[in-house]
């Protein structure tokens, strides 16, 4: 029965289309009697049946926030939080801590075991039971099937995930070392579970998110790279007067601030300025022209000077300075809160890993993963890529608490998302594409700057590439 197709088609036969996250929310209930009860209390004119629908979900927003919130509020990624690199016991810690906290978000929903007792416990040769676990290591069986080898802190298991089940794309997208819970059976030899249904951490169903109750803007970039013989100088003088003209009381900046030195191969050829504290330099001075009221978050990303292990470090002191008093320096990833809403920023160092790992994943919709690091409650769920991760005694890179917006850059290329709620902004660059991205095949979309109004949380696109929009007026 909690097939997702047979459900689907239980509401088309009443002539209802609905939401895949009601059809989700369904099958984890386990209770048939839901449908019938969702489909008597629609509204006749009623087209597609939301979780708006569903009764007893009833909408909610995470922790408490105050009436006279702060203008600017690093909840974390304070310069100074990220710890020298670990020791090995640290990623003892690191590990037990991601497992821990992850599995703590699915515990309640699905009941899982210990992956131990299944060996233990003749039951479960009878029964459906759960069990949640890190991905150790998962492939395609010779048959199309998935097998993930699912490991928590007793034991390890394989478990198999049948390429005709309705929810196999969830599954084609399980990447190494995120946390996961499955339902399933046992094989008769014991060694196997065939899965039924897989669990995330995910973002409740009933999540809704803060507004600011003032009015209020921020203006969302990143990968500015001064320094670069591509950074589009022109284009950045016209957002600056069209900054000077809106109504704007924030900008964040979502790393690359500079090219760098060494980066690449040969990336001396392709800069102006070859030297890192004059690159800073210069992007101070282009700052400092900015009208001093508004607040500006800077957090590093791959380009830039401190280490490229994450969490990396805010910009040291000894680079700040020609940058202006308005400028707060935060690692990579913080979380902001503006008036009440929260930014959690990430360069995106991950995209370059999960793109690779994911079907059907691109450069171009880039902030469509946004939705997978919210799914996985995770901004860099994969260990030992691309993505360089510094082991502390807590995991920094889940996602909590859960942000009303996230605030990523890296692949050059802006793009938007939303998933339960949860505002996912890819901010583009500010330079034009580089012989590497050539090479690569990335278009960039440059000199994009996205603005947020935080009472709506409506996002809004400028482009600064051949002219100057209208400034923003609340
Ligand atoms: O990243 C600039 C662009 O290049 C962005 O689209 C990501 C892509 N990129 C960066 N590093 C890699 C690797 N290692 N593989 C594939 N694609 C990559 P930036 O960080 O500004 O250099
Ligand atoms: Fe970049
Ligand atoms: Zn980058």
């Amino acid at each position: 029965m909690f097939d997702s197709s047979v459900i689907v088609e239980r509401f088309l036969d009443t002539k209802l289309q609905v939401h895949p996250d009601v059809v989700r929310y369904i099958c984890e209930k386990k209770d048939e009697n839901l449908i019938d009860q969702i489909i008597s209390g629609v509204p006749d004119d009623c087209l597609v049946v939301s979780l708006k629908h569903v009764p007893g979900i009833v909408p909610s927003r995470e922790g408490v926030r105050f009436l006279s919130d702060p203008e600017v509020e690093i909840i974390s990624g304070r310069t100074g939080t990220a710890r020298p690199v670990a020791k090995v016991e640290d990623y003892i810690s690191y590990f037990s801590d991601r497992f821990g906290r992850l599995s703590g978000m699915i515990r309640g929903r699905c009941s899982p075991i210990p992956i131990e007792a299944i060996k233990r416990n003749s039951r479960y040769r009878q029964e459906e039971f759960s069990v949640c676990g890190m991905v150790v290591d998962v492939r395609s069986t010779g048959n199309g099937h998935r097998m993930a080898e699912l490991e928590d802190p007793t034991g390890s298991v394989n478990v198999l995930f049948n390429k005709d089940r309705p929810d196999f794309a969830e599954a084609e997208r399980i990447v190494p070392d995120e946390v996961i819970g499955v339902r399933g059976s046992l094989s008769n030899e014991g060694n196997l579970i065939f899965a039924d249904q897989i669990f995330r951490p995910d973002i409740p169903f009933s999540h809704v998110s803060y507004t600011s109750e003032r009015k209020g803007a921020a203006v969302l970039i990143s990968d500015i790279h001064v320094g670069s013989d591509t950074f589009l100088e022109d284009a950045w003088n016209r957002f600056a007067d069209w900054l000077c003209e809106s109504e704007v009381s924030y900008l964040l900046v979502a790393g690359d601030l500079v090219d760098g030195i060494g980066i690449y191969p040969d990336q001396d050829k392709e800069l102006v300025i070859t030297n890192i504290y004059e690159q800073y330099d210069m992007l101070g001075k282009m700052l400092a022209k900015l009208p001093s009221h508004i607040r500006i978050i800077l957090s590093p990303g791959n380009h830039d000077v401190v280490r490229g292990a994450e969490p990396q470090p805010a910009i040291p002191e000894k680079f700040r300075g020609s940058f202006p008093d308005s400028c707060i320096f935060v690692e990579n990833p913080a979380l902001i809160n503006l008036q009440g809403v929260r930014f959690l920023m990430y360069h995106g160092r991950s995209f370059d890993d999960l793109i690779s790992l994911m079907p059907g994943a691109s450069y171009e919709k880039a902030c469509d993963i946004i939705p997978e690091m919210l799914k996985r409650r995770h901004l860099a769920p994969c260990y030992g890529r691309r993505t360089p991760i510094a082991a502390d005694i807590i995991d920094r890179l889940i996602i909590d608490p859960i942000p009303e917006v996230v605030h990523t850059g890296h692949v050059h290329i802006y793009g938007i998302s939303r998933y339960r709620n949860v505002l996912g902004i890819n901010s583009g660059t500010w330079q034009s594409q580089t012989a590497f991205q050539k090479q690569m095949n990335i278009q960039p979309t440059p000199a994009i700057a996205i603005a947020l109004d935080l009472k709506s949380l409506q996002p809004m696109v400028y482009d600064f590439m051949n002219g100057s929009p209208a400034p923003l007026v609340l």
